[in-house]
């Protein structure tokens, strides 16, 4: 697609005459459009001010953003269309419908703030109604999601039977999602020129190309990112000269100061994403007037020269210029209008500094959801069975976890069709004809965990990722976000680092940070660990104490087919974000297979199993290790009489306390075993709660077993020593059994 560039001088010329259009825009739109831009910047103003006087705690401006800004409002519509703006989005938070007052309110961090109830820094938007979505402070983290949201729109166009929620179902997510789509909806993402070096931006927009969602992708390239100007950012200096060559989209390059000329390259562009031919570019050349932040002070790296020649493009002043020449307001109408807003403004001020603070007892409310408990009896379910299944009289065959999570992915994708399945490898084939035609059988995954999926359910509902972690990731918290239920893979744990920052920072948080107005239920399904014999540094990675560490993510690491299923089952179903940990050792074992349990058998979360009881010593883990205890276990029964009982904690967050603590009451010893580096791992947490809870009941030091603090080794001897074994498991055990 050709890039448009508008020229500013012709944007502005006007002759004045009443009932002129500029770009479609009456002159009423214009007064309306400079009173916004000149309230944004009185707000900037007034939190700089509050912020000396220690009235709010930080303030970050949106000055010389706001001409764009206001354009891109008066091109989209609030409450239709989908937003995910970044920090100078001021201007267009106001355009689309955003009160003064409640930015104040996220200043001053009130218990009312709309946005996040004094979570979160003020300029970090989040207005449900307005489908502003919730913003962090990461940058570039929000276009994946917007990516994302724009997917689900399409998604939901094409099966908008997804959007209906059962009557009454507590154990169904769906029924506290309100699922909203337009046919011709369009999604706003922003980021400044610096954020556009992230990667996650090439990614979001790879894949926006690749999906011709409809998104606009608009860059507000103020030259400098903090002190860094762009020519140092951004390779040859144009972020439109570099993405230039990604197709299906529509690109504009405005001056971004103008706000005739911008509003007209987004009318344009968002006529494009509506009519379904793609996504779209807007480059807009803006300027910073101010520092960076409040903690930043621009004159340390730009001269005075550079900073005026900046301030001759101020988009406030030069609007107000535009109104005087064009006769749309006279110098008695401007300063009526400044008047109008200040005393708004004041009043609301005032109001913001009588709004009480955010409560202290507040701080743990909607780490996760206060609509479904995944905890709770309603997700205990029987096994059914079906004992006549086979022909010959026999028992039904037992099916090894990797049958039963494929059997329950597929159950679930038949129940809800909100459910979307995709990750690198997932589909059967990305060449549908090769399908049709039964040229081939189809992959399913690396370990043919999602096989038969697409060809069951369809292209649009299982296919394959491009090769990018944080995009798969990012893109399923943006269609959570809109009420599906991603389920997506990543295919080796020891990959998953390049998604840590939208599970850290995004993934897990974004319910509590918004106050529960947003969130993003997605299961990411992972195959983790070793005991492969060849599978190394890279293909053996355990790590999910990482992962524990993060309020807001349940973590759930089965050991068995049965289990996998009924906890799988409850992760689709829940409302919460769910890291799903599935031991590649474990997919084809003979250990732990069982019968298909029925299409509706679940686990609750946080629930440990006994797997073998026992009076003498407590043995907890999880995961690969379980058999492995097991083994020690019997093995220490055989030969020492001693008797262990051993839980299989099978949820690591939440975990089940409970039966560990009644378990040492008992047992008066124990030992935690898993299959991560010994120091900082999972088992650290428990061993110190055991010790600080449970003292007055210990007979012995809590003791642990794990790897070595190395990496795992190519070589299986090298693999044999570094990972724990049996026979360590035995040793410790029978220590600790004669402590
Ligand atoms: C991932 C990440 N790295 C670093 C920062 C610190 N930081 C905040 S804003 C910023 C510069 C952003 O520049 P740009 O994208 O050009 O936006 P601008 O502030 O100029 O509008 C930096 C480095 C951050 N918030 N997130
Ligand atoms: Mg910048």
């Amino acid at each position: 697609m050709a890039t448009t560039k508008t020229d500013p001088k012709l944007a502005l010329t006007g002759n004045g005459k009443k009932g002129k259009l500029y770009e479609g825009l009456t002159r009423d739109q214009i007064i309306q459009a400079y009173r916004l831009m000149y309230t944004s910047r009185r707000i900037d103003d007034r939190e700089i001010l509050l912020k000396r006087q220690q009235k709010i705690f930080f303030q970050m401006s949106g000055a010389g953003h706001e001409a764009i800004g206001v354009a891109a409002g008066m091109a989209l519509k609030a409450g239709y269309d989908w937003f995910y703006p970044y920090y100078r989005d001021r201007a267009l938070c106001l355009c689309l419908g955003v009160e003064p007052y409640n930015m104040f309110l996220q200043g001053v961090g009130a218990a009312n703030d709309p946005s996040s109830g004094g979570r979160q820094m003020p300029s970090h938007w989040s207005y449900p109604d307005l489908h502003i979505v919730t913003q962090s402070s990461p940058t570039g983290s929000q276009i994946l999601q917007a990516v994302g949201c724009a997917e689900g729109g399409r998604y939901l166009m094409r099966h908008p039977k997804a959007a209906d929620s059962p009557s009454s179902d507590t154990t169904d997510y769906r029924r506290f999602k309100n699922v909203s789509f337009q046919n011709d909806e369009v999604t706003y993402v922003s980021l400044g020129d610096g954020t556009s070096s992230e990667g996650e931006f090439w990614e979001a927009m790879n894949a926006a190309a690749l999906g011709k969602f409809p998104i606009i992708f608009c860059v507000e390239d103020n030259g400098y990112a903090i002190s860094v100007p762009v020519e140092v950012q951004t390779a040859g200096g144009s972020i439109s000269r570099l993405v230039s060559g990604f197709p299906n989209f529509h690109f504009e390059e405005v001056d971004g100061t103008d706000p005739v000329a911008s509003y007209a390259a987004f009318r344009r562009a968002a006529t494009y994403c509506r009519e379904g031919h793609g996504p779209a570019f807007v480059h807009a050349h803006v300027i910073r007037p101010y520092s960076h932040s409040l903690s930043d002070d621009e004159r340390l790296y730009r001269p005075d020269a550079e900073r005026e020649r900046d301030a001759q493009r101020d988009p406030v002043t030069r609007t107000q210029m535009f109104l005087l020449r064009e006769g749309i307001l006279d110098d008695k109408g401007i300063n009526q209008l400044e008047k109008e807003v200040e005393a708004e403004l004041q009043v609301a001020v005032d109001r913001a500094l009588e709004a009480l603070p955010a409560a202290p007892e507040s701080v743990m409310n909607f780490i996760y959801s206060p609509d479904v408990d995944p905890t709770s009896s309603a997700f205990e379910t029987q096994p059914v069975v079906n004992e006549t299944t086979t022909a010959d009289g026999k028992k039904p065959a037992a099916k090894t976890m990797a049958d039963l999570i494929n059997a329950t992915l597929r159950d679930e994708m038949k129940r809800d069709e909100r459910i979307v399945i995709f990750g690198e490898d997932v589909a059967d084939c990305s060449r549908e004809e090769y399908l049709k035609h039964k040229l081939v059988k189809g992959k399913g995954g690396v370990f043919k965990l999602t096989f038969g999926l697409q060809c069951e359910f369809g292209t649009d509902r299982v296919f394959n990722s491009p090769l990018a972690e944080a995009a798969i990731v990012g893109r399923a918290t943006g269609l959570a976000t809109r009420g599906l239920k991603p389920v997506v893979e990543i295919q080796f744990f020891d990959y998953i680092w390049p998604a840590m920052m939208q599970i850290r920072d995004e993934l897990s948080v974004i319910r509590w940070r918004s106050n529960n107005s947003f969130s993003c239920p997605v299961v990411i399904r992972v195959a983790i660990g070793g005991y492969l014999t060849g599978g190394a540094i890279y293909h053996s990675q355990c790590g999910e104490s990482i992962f524990t560490h993060m309020p807001g993510l349940r973590v759930v690491f089965p050991s068995n087919a049965l289990d996998a299923a009924g906890l799988l089952r409850t992760a689709i179903r829940c409302d919460d974000p769910v890291l799903f940990l599935e031991h590649k050792r474990l997919y084809r074992e003979s250990y732990g297979r069982a019968a298909y349990p029925g299409a509706d058998y679940m686990i609750p979360f946080g629930k440990a199993k006994i797997v073998h009881p026992g009076e003498d010593l407590t043995v907890i883990t999880y995961g690969a290790v379980v058999p492995r205890a097991l083994q020690a276990a019997q093995k220490l029964e055989r030969e020492q009489g001693v008797s262990v009982e051993l839980i299989d904690l099978r949820c690591l967050n939440p975990f089940d306390w409970e039966t560990i603590a009644a378990s040492v009451a008992k047992t008066s010893r124990a030992l935690v075993a898993y299959e991560d580096t010994l120091s900082w791992g999972y088992g650290a947490e428990i061993a110190a709660r055991i010790a600080d809870q449970l003292f007055d009941q210990l007979d012995a030091p809590v003791r642990r077993v794990a790897a070595k603090d190395t990496f795992v080794a190519y070589q299986p001897i090298l693999e044999d020593a570094i990972l724990p074994q049996p026979n360590d498991l035995y040793l410790a055990m029978k220590d600790l059994a004669k402590y």
